[in-house]
């Protein structure tokens, strides 16, 4: 039985190209700046992102923990969402190495924040209060189902950021899908944040790596934190080589994963019994309810032993997220095997 993993798109195996570049990589030492892949892919992708400089990392949450690190100090509060990636799924690392107090606004369904909201958030000046020094944002948003941020939604709560002297930290670990779906230069999505971090090792398919992108000076002090992580490597060209390959090849190939979302999203759409709201669907990530009759870990436990297998968000919440090693044929083969699933698990019930 062929295995349908839709846990993530962090399953995505690196391509021929991808190992063929890792082999032939020319290296040297990172730490003193001496790896020339990695100083190619840096400057790829601060020229894509027009930043002025670029980081490489070991993951997201390394990003986004270095950029805490270099904006705040500890006791500050930070302002991110309810449902933020930061907040959910990165050990707490804001608060336990950072320092910082995660203040949390409700995401919107689309994951946005609401200005007025942010607003209030914001500590004015007063003896008993921390510091308001960062907003986080995040596009696309993973607990909210890939959805994405405008370029005019971000300018507009950024510039709201900035009038009360926060910085803006974007965690675009899929900031690609993001443009794909908008078909908008990417840079163009990132222009109002002071710094974003994107990962390759999702959608874009290579094994290992986040880049952490903003000016020369932030990056500078980047640099230090990362090296103070443990996260300065050595002849890091070996994997940096593999993320230029996804730069350079595997961004236009987002809008299939969006079309194989929305097809899985309309397939399930029509099994009884599944609450899911495909026209919600805009990239990779579709998240759905199964049958009242089974609780979420119950169904994707059976799921799995069937051979499709999903992640969960908590609740009755299910994510499935689609990627280069899915295809449409093997999303109908999914659907079949949930909607034979579902139908036991009814007539069961009744
Ligand atoms: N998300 C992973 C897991 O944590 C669940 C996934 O499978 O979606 N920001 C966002 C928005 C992310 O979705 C992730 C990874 C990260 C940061 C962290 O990236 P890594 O996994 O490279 O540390």
């Amino acid at each position: 039985m062929k295995i349908i993993d839709l846990r993530s798109d962090t399953i995505t195996l690196p391509t021929e190209d991808m190992r063929r570049a890792m082999y032939e990589a020319e290296v040297g030492d990172d730490v003193y700046k001496e790896d020339p892949t990695v100083n190619l892919l840096e400057e790829l992708a601060a020229r894509m992102l027009e930043k002025e400089a670029a980081l490489f990392t070991a993951s997201g949450t390394m990003s986004n923990l270095i950029a805490i690190l270099t904006y705040t100090r500890h006791g500050n509060e930070i302002i991110m969402g309810n449902e933020a990636h930061m907040l959910w799924a990165e050990v707490g690392s804001a608060s336990a190495l950072g320092g910082a107090v995660m203040r949390t606004v409700p995401n919107e369904q689309d994951g946005r924040l609401d200005l007025g909201m942010v607003e209030q958030a914001i500590r004015p000046e007063n003896i008993h209060f921390p510091q308001t020094t960062l907003l986080c944002l995040e596009n696309t948003h993973n607990r909210c189902g890939g959805t994405v941020l405008t370029p005019e939604y971000t300018s507009a709560i950024a510039e709201l950021a900035h009038q009360h002297g926060l910085r803006v930290h974007l965690d675009g670990a899929r900031i690609f899908n993001a443009a794909v779906a908008l078909d908008v230069p990417v840079s163009e999505l990132v222009a109002p944040a002071d710094s974003v971090c994107f990962c390759l090792s999702k959608g874009l398919s290579a094994p290992v790596g986040s880049l952490l992108c903003g000016t020369q000076e932030f990056v500078a002090k980047a640099r230090k934190w990362r090296k103070m992580l443990g996260g300065g490597m050595r002849q890091v060209g070996i994997i940096a080589a593999a993320g230029i390959i996804a730069l350079q090849k595997m961004v236009a190939r987002l809008a299939e994963d969006h079309s194989t979302a929305r097809h899985l999203a309309y397939g399930l759409a029509n099994i009884p019994g599944i609450t899911i709201h495909p026209d919600r669907v805009q990239t990779n990530i579709v998240m759905f309810e199964p049958p009242i009759t089974i609780p979420a870990p119950e169904f994707i436990q059976q799921s799995s032993a069937r051979g499709v297998r999903f992640g969960s968000l908590g609740g009755q919440r299910v994510r499935a997220v689609t990627h280069r090693m899915v295809t449409k044929a093997d999303i109908d083969e999914a659907l079949n095997r949930i909607e034979f699933l579902v139908r036991e698990i009814e007539s069961e019930a009744h």
